[in-house]
């Protein structure tokens, strides 16, 4: 490796961080067969169900950097730290509150992350002799396997929970690229590993875990209140808790992350001053929203209050989904007049029936009646079938 090489590669990680990433590492453009083994053998098991945009032909492209850019020849690998500090959960009696994961708080990270990687990609242009340099960037959503990546070049580890961990930030970081057709200095993988403990797998609430570094899409309520379009699996609502969006508890209770959490707060970095501004829970969604105005939102009130958070994702009729479930687990009576007008007007099928579900779990009598009267004009058969279930759900108490 050259001189040259050497210089560039430390001014374009200096810029990356001047950028506002907070890890920068490089590995070469070679392919990740092992990830696309994997991601081939996942897919094949039905581990990434759900996901039909998966497929084993996007894990090889997705698995080989010059599929996607064939004079490439490094890879940068960023992280961007993402924890903030709030209230987790403000539940009270009669003002239920819903949990919604810390990635999601603030804007949405791939607008953010978007825009540094472009200026990034603009400098790196800058570098190269005019015409020699071709790069194209990746946050998420790309075709980019981004852990993978991220591992080989050192960036960090994998956890049992599948997640990348770094030794500063540890898993809270969100994972972007650049691929270029620039020759850079690759830095080498990490030693570390998770050793004997295997806590995250035990915390997941709905047994996601098949085994060590094996996540079932299926099951992860992540999944669950994110990505799925349709109804969440009967048996699965009660273990979602008041997650309506994402959720966060096998890095939680990572104990890498716990050391990671007290040195950042010790050292400022984390808590009311050191915290990223645009990771800061906005004003409209919040780390905790209130349940109850959420399932009045129409489609022009869900556009404007999610404009730029990651929930609009969801789409307006996941999120009162998902809304319904948190209700019918929380169990407050407060919430039966506005799940009894979700139950009969709403202009979503999927959210009425959930509103069935959900008044279903509440009970008394002014849900049991709006349930009874919702059968007699409700015309969809899959929302029929649901207010039948949470009537015998009311039988059986
Ligand atoms: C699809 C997807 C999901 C799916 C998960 C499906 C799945 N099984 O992976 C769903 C919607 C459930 C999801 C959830 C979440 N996601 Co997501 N997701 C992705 C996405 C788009 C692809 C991931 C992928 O390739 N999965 C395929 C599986 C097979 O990959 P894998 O689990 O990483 O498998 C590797 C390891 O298991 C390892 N491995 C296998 N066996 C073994 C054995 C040993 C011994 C070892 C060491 C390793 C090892 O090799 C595999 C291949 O690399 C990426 C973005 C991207 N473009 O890469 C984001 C991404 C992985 N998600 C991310 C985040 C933040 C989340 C959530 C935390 C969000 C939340 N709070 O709700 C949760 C975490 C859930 C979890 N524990 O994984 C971040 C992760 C950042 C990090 N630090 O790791 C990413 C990278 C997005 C980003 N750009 O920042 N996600």
């Amino acid at each position: 490796m050259s001189d040259a090489a050497r210089a560039l590669t430390e001014r374009i990680r200096e810029r990356a961080y001047a950028l506002g990433f907070d890890l920068a590492r490089v590995t070469s453009a070679d392919p990740f067969p092992a990830a696309e083994a994997t991601l081939k053998e996942r897919i094949a098991g039905g581990l990434m169900g759900g996901l039909d945009w998966f497929t084993a032909a996007r894990a090889e492209v997705s698995c080989d950097p010059r599929a996607l850019l064939p004079s490439a020849r490094s890879v940068l690998a960023l992280g961007t730290f993402y924890l903030a500090d709030a209230p987790r959960n403000l539940t009270a009696p009669g003002d239920p509150h819903g949990r919604v994961s810390c990635y999601a708080w603030g804007d949405d990270y791939h607008e953010v992350i978007r825009q540094r990687l472009d200026q990034l990609a603009a400098y790196v242009r800058e570098l190269a002799p005019p015409g020699e340099e071709k790069s194209i960037v990746f946050v998420d959503t790309g075709r980019m396997v981004d852990r993978a990546v991220a591992q080989r070049s050192g960036l960090g580890w994998y956890g049992k929970n599948t997640c990348i961990l770094t030794k500063g930030w540890g898993s809270w970081v969100f994972l972007a690229e650049l691929v270029t057709s620039l020759e850079l200095l690759p830095d080498a993988p990490v030693g570390a590993n998770c050793g004997r403990c295997e806590v995250c797998l035990h915390a997941c609430p709905t047994s996601a875990f098949v085994a060590p570094y094996v996540l079932d899409n299926r099951r992860c309520i992540s999944y669950l209140t994110i990505e799925l379009r349709g109804s969440i699996p009967i048996e699965l609502r009660p273990l979602i808790g008041t997650h309506i969006f994402g959720c966060d508890i096998c890095q939680q209770v990572c104990p890498v992350n716990q050391v990671a959490e007290r040195r950042l707060r010790a050292a400022g970095q984390l808590g009311a001053r050191g915290e990223r501004l645009e990771f800061q829970p906005r004003a409209a969604v919040g780390s905790s929203p209130a349940l109850i105005p959420l399932l009045a939102l129409d489609a022009d009130g869900f556009r404007a209050r999610f404009r730029h958070s990651p929930l609009k994702r969801a789409k307006r009729r996941g999120l009162l989904r998902n809304v319904c479930v948190a209700l019918g687990n929380l169990g407050d009576p407060a919430a039966v007049p506005a799940l009894c007008r979700a139950l009969e007007e709403d202009e979503e099928s999927l959210v009425r029936g959930h509103a069935a579900w959900a008044l279903g779990r509440i009970g008394g009598v002014e849900a049991h009646a709006a349930l009874g009267r919702a059968l007699e004009h409700e015309d969809d058969a899959t929302v029929r079938q649901e207010i039948r279930y949470a009537l015998e759900m009311l039988g059986e108490r």
